[in-house]
């Protein structure tokens, strides 16, 4: 079990977007069908990729790296990276919707998929939830099933490189199908549970899922 770490405190950023989620900023109203669009409602295409966290950098090489996976889990993990590396591998190309409205095409990673992870720690029958746990301080909480999707990864890389530090590396979650603050950057632990367990930004206002294709920005707006 890794030990539980405090985020650090509130940046200017943090404290704005806790005031958008009692605003409803940014919200639209419209709900776009994801066979006519693929930029969801609210959203703005960008080219570059932003940077977003809590602002504090953990300092993290490959080397020093491990991913812990444990609750209820048949086969609890606990991996340094190149037994991580030694897993299957996956190619997996998505767009990426951030709640701040920036949105970002065709980004290249490859990693241990989602559904790989599961086969590899097979969660048990009342495993529900799962915890992400960073090594910034910072969870998030998802649905299993939303864990599982089936472009979901581990990435370790990105366009063919290793992810920069800044954008989550040696390894972060990515969860295409959500808004990215489900994909936890600098990955430490992965927690299965029977009960649900919101996580930095659902105890801050934000969506319990997250779903961009239906606005689900906030949690009450
Ligand atoms: N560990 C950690 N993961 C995190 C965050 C964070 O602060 N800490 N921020 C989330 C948010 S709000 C977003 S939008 C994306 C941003 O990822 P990027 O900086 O690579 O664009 O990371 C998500 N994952
Ligand atoms: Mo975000």
């Amino acid at each position: 079990m890794s030990e539980e770490q405090e985020p650090p405190p509130d940046s200017k950023l943090t404290r704005s977007k806790e005031r958008w989620a009692r605003e409803g900023k940014f919200l639209t109203g419209k709900i776009a069908r994801p066979e006519d669009q693929r930029l969801p409602p609210g959203q703005h295409l960008t080219r570059d990729w932003p940077v977003l966290d809590l602002g504090f950098l953990p300092n993290l090489s490959r080397e020093r790296w491990r991913l812990d996976v444990h609750g209820a889990v048949e086969n609890p993990l606990y991996w340094d990276f190149a037994q991580f590396l030694a897993q299957e591998q996956s190619h997996f190309v998505s767009d990426i919707h951030c709640v701040t409205t920036w949105s970002r095409y065709d980004n290249q990673w490859d990693g241990l998929s989602s559904s790989d992870l599961l086969a590899a720690c097979r969660p048990r029958e009342e495993a529900r939830f799962v915890v992400l746990h960073s090594n910034d301080g910072y969870t998030t909480n998802l649905a299993i099933e939303d864990f599982a999707a089936e472009d979901a990864l581990l990435a370790h890389s990105w366009s063919g490189a290793p992810l920069d530090a800044e954008h989550g590396g040696p390894v972060r979650l990515v969860v295409p199908h959500l808004y990215f603050w489900k994909s936890a950057k600098w990955l430490k632990a992965i927690e299965f549970l029977a009960d649900d367990a919101p996580g930095y930004w659902e105890v801050r206002g934000y969506h319990n899922r997250g779903d961009p294709w239906t606005e689900q920005r906030y949690s009450e707006a």
